[in-house]
């Protein structure tokens, strides 16, 4: 589960990773279309968190799970999703999940995402994973039709 004090806002992308990476990254490009297309700053991330993963499983630290944009192709105002350390992918129940997410100021308004640490993401309608909902998915650069700007909350698997 992630609570509110496990998720930040940032002003830039760089800001956002840097923070999420605890420091280890502090030069993503803040142009996010740029630093997405990046496939080395990509495995950098993901090697950060299989290097958490291998650790004892209590006290890890925060990984980035998803970032969410406002706009299509990562542009726009964003939100970092942030898991405890253990990642996804260790089998296929739900690990993180938000209920809503008018908390964090992202309240339908998400048009693209980009997923790591071996997450699926699945965007639901309304709060509480109600409603019309996506496919489950590791990126899109653009939620086409009905779900563009209508996602309330959200699962990772
Ligand atoms: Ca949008």
């Amino acid at each position: 589960m992630i609570s509110k004090e496990n998720t930040s806002c940032y002003d830039t992308f760089t800001e956002a990773v840097a923070f999420a990476t605890g420091g280890r990254i502090t030069d993503a490009p803040n142009d996010t279309a740029a630093a997405m297309a990046d496939p080395g700053l990509t495995r950098r991330i993901n090697a950060l968190s299989q290097n958490s993963s291998a650790r004892p499983t209590v006290a890890e630290e925060p990984n980035v799970i998803s970032i969410e944009y406002e706009h299509d192709k990562y542009s726009g105002r964003s939100y970092t999703f942030m898991g405890n350390g253990t990642g996804c992918g260790r089998d296929h129940d739900i690990t993180y999940q938000v209920s809503s997410l008018s908390g964090v100021g992202m309240n339908e308004m998400i048009s693209s995402y980009i997923a790591y640490d071996r997450c699926f993401v699945k965007h639901y309608e309304h709060d509480n994973f109600s409603g019309k909902s996506t496919d489950w998915l590791f990126w899109n650069l653009y939620i086409e039709g009905y779900m563009n700007d209508r996602t309330s909350s959200i699962k990772w698997k």
